[in-house]
């Protein structure tokens, strides 16, 4: 191909030019490397100042002008390809929509979103952390010593401590996030930590990974009084009754002094619970005052500041708010399971903060 730098030229070249293969070419042929413009533009350093101004001012012009026609003629030519295509192309608007199936939000999340909206109105913030957790951050920052009987109220599975010089073991309570957080930042701290515990359990009621969502609160003033009100307040709004009987029975954690479970009312009509009302209770969860040695071994200083803490089971809520009656549905991975107790991710009400 004989090129030259004359624009008719290269303008009726440019314009016999029927595919955009054919367009590149001519175009590395001028512009690429080894292209006619690129070497002529190399050899002006030969040339003295005058002849270079001459033609280097030639040889710019000409540049632009071909890039400008390329590109003119590229739009032209991948029209016409979208054109020829669009042609060809018939649709037949009376075939029915093709049939989809959506995902189903598993409940678990679901109930997780909900309590994160909850709290977060609150002035929570959401906090998380590795499964796998050292022996100081899930028993002994937590008053739970070695050797301790506290350590046989949660059956740990412990890992492999093969090089480590300290044991390991999967979490059995997101607490280790809260001692994490204590350890890295000061108070004042608001935060919840939904996620994944594992306890070496399985029966019917019980099962070897569940999940709890924890709060803890540490501040200079908040009491008791306040953890009541929080707790009463999540409650009403998670299972969205306004009439909600409750009690607050004294019980023992090694973490939280005093501690407290609490028991909502509930009915039972054709086997299925109702939250609320009656004669009958039901334990939820299970709170208190952070103990001041947790605050300690945490370097908080317990003197300046005190807070709560609570922990319950997000299988156990997502239960009694959704009805479902066997707890080994949640680890089935069963799709009609999922369909039937699952949330339709394209329901805008379902979506957080909406
Ligand atoms: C720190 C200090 C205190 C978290 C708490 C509970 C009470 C509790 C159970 C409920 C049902 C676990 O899933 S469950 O079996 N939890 O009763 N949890 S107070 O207290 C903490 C946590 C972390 C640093």
């Amino acid at each position: 191909m004989s090129l030259s730098l004359d624009k008719s030229d290269i303008s009726t070249r440019i314009g016999k030019l029927t595919s955009i293969a054919d367009l590149e070419a001519l175009r590395i042929s001028y512009l690429g490397k080894k292209g006619l413009i690129t070497l002529e533009m190399k050899s002006l350093s030969s040339l003295n100042v005058e002849d270079k101004k001459i033609k280097g001012q030639k040889l710019n012009e000409f540049k632009n002008f071909l890039e400008k026609e390329l590109l003119i003629k590229k739009n032209l030519l991948e029209n016409l390809v979208v054109n020829e295509k669009i042609k060809k192309e018939k649709i037949d608007v009376t075939l029915p929509s093709r049939d989809y199936q959506s995902g189903k939000i598993h409940p678990i999340s679901q109930s997780i979103f909900k309590i994160i909206d909850i709290f977060s109105a609150m002035g929570f913030s959401v906090e998380s952390g590795p499964d796998i957790e050292s022996d100081f951050n899930n028993f002994t920052a937590l008053n739970i010593p070695s050797h301790h009987p506290a350590r046989e109220m949660q059956d740990t599975f412990y890992l492999d401590s093969n090089n480590s010089h300290e044991e390991k073991v999967l979490r059995t309570h997101t607490s280790p996030v809260q001692v994490r957080t204590m350890l890295n930042s000061k108070p004042p701290i608001r935060i919840i930590v939904p996620g994944r515990t594992y306890r070496s359990d399985s029966d019917s009621t019980h099962t070897p990974m569940f999940h709890q969502v924890e709060g803890l609160l540490i501040d200079q003033s908040s009491t008791m009084a306040h953890l009541k009100g929080c707790l009463v307040d999540f409650l009403k709004d998670f299972f969205e009754i306004d009439n909600l009987n409750y009690r607050f029975r004294p019980s023992y954690f090694p973490f939280t002094e005093p501690s407290a479970e609490m028991d909502v009312a509930f009915t039972k009509k054709n086997n299925v619970i109702k939250i609320g009302e009656g004669d009958q209770w039901l334990e939820i969860l299970g709170c208190g005052m952070v103990n001041p040695k947790v605050l300690e071994n945490c370097k908080i200083d317990s003197k300046k500041f005190q807070g709560f803490a609570f922990g319950m089971g997000i299988e156990r809520l997502s239960m009694l708010k959704y009805g479902i009656t066997d707890m080994r549905g949640f680890f089935n991975s069963d799709f009609r399971w999922l369909n039937h107790y699952g949330f339709n991710p394209l329901d805008l009400s379902t979506i957080s903060g909406i």
